[in-house]
């Protein structure tokens, strides 16, 4: 068996990409969905995953991993209102279960999911990719939110609910007594709490590396490196405590050695993100194609340590380049068609010329 191949789908009448679309690109064995319309810490009813099981069916794919369910603010800030929002979660991993998923992707990131400065940036190849410039970040956060919400052009992205984000002095304020320890105290608390029900349901919580990879806007983050990842994995050292891999996220920080954390940790990644990253001297950096030369990432060398692990978990072609007439109001920053379709045939081109040279079985 290989590694099950994934491609992130926003929903029926939520993203531009049809699961027509998506089921002729090669290999696509399962839709990494999400209920977009709920707020973090709302249960997932089982009438609403039904609708998604339905949409699903008659393409046959697979609903086995989901991206994301969001974690409540009183979870990370470990608000005492914070076990009723636990015991909502227990509840959406049960429901979750009657449909057989078996990953649950989702962050801890204070305040902000991932951030960027410029969501449609020019490339030189004339198509347009995430940047992220260094500089602007030191500058005033409701600046940056403003500026990705009102380029959202109305469509949902977790993390990013115009609801949350227009509390976002509330919020702020909510974090300020929220060190770093505290955090992590806050999210062993959380796992340990669920970790039982995640058993019962056989279903793996894989937490994504924050993006980027450092501390922003005073803002605690916790997943951000090799060392981070081992404290992570061991302060809750349970099979069904899992990592959803991003060599992107990770990969903003040249200092990640990605291949080597795959090495190290396989057991423990239930979901793989493959994603290149370009570096510039000054700290910016950009989201290039999947092909190793075009960025930083070292993507031959990551999919090869999956590979010589025998990976069998599941993969996605992370954020690509927006291409062909893709751009503001007909994809999501990072979440075009073409260039998910490309990367997902560059990795199944170096996988399957690895396969051959094992002298396996495709
Ligand atoms: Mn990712």
């Amino acid at each position: 068996m290989a590694m099950q191949m994934g491609f992130r789908w926003y929903g029926e009448g939520n993203d531009g990409i049809s699961l027509s679309d998506i089921k002729q690109i090669p290999g696509v064995t399962s839709i990494v969905w999400a209920l977009h319309h709920k707020q973090p810490g709302e249960v997932w009813e089982k009438e609403e995953i039904a609708e998604v099981q339905k949409q699903l069916a008659p393409y046959g794919f697979n609903m086995d991993v989901v991206e994301s369910v969001n974690v409540h603010d009183d979870i990370k800030v470990g608000l005492p209102t914070r076990d009723q929002y636990i015991e909502n979660y227990k509840q959406t991993i049960r429901n979750l279960k009657e449909f057989g998923v078996k990953v649950i992707c989702y962050n801890f990131m204070p305040v902000f999911d991932w951030t960027r400065t410029d969501l449609f940036h020019p490339l030189p190849d004339g198509s347009t990719a995430l940047y992220y410039e260094k500089s602007k970040i030191q500058d005033d956060p409701k600046e940056m939110a403003n500026y990705i919400l009102n380029n959202l052009n109305g469509l949902t992205f977790p993390g990013w609910e115009p609801e949350r984000m227009a509390r976002l002095d509330e919020l702020f304020e909510m974090y300020r007594p929220v060190t770093k320890e505290k955090l992590w105290e806050n999210l062993k608390y959380f796992l340990e709490a669920i970790m039982p029900v995640c058993e019962e349901c056989d279903i793996k919580m894989a937490i994504h590396q924050d993006d980027p990879p450092w501390d922003i806007f005073g803002l605690p983050r916790l997943l951000v490196d090799e060392a981070s990842i081992d404290r992570f994995l061991t302060m809750v050292d349970n099979p069904y405590n899992c990592l959803t891999l991003c060599s992107g996220s990770l990969g903003a920080n040249p200092d990640n050695d990605i291949a080597s954390i795959v090495r190290k940790h396989c057991d423990r990644i239930a979901f793989a993100h493959i994603r290149n990253v370009k570096h510039f001297e000054n700290g910016d950096f950009t989201e290039a194609s999947h092909r190793d030369c075009d960025g930083d990432t070292h993507i031959l060398d990551i999919v090869k340590a999956y590979h010589d692990c025998g990976y069998e978990g599941y993969i996605r072609p992370d954020h690509g380049r927006h291409l062909w007439g893709e751009g503001p109001g007909t994809c999501r920053p990072g979440y075009g068609l073409y260039d998910r379709a490309l990367g997902i045939m560059y990795i199944w081109g170096i996988w399957d010329m690895l396969d051959k040279l094992d002298g396996n079985k495709q």
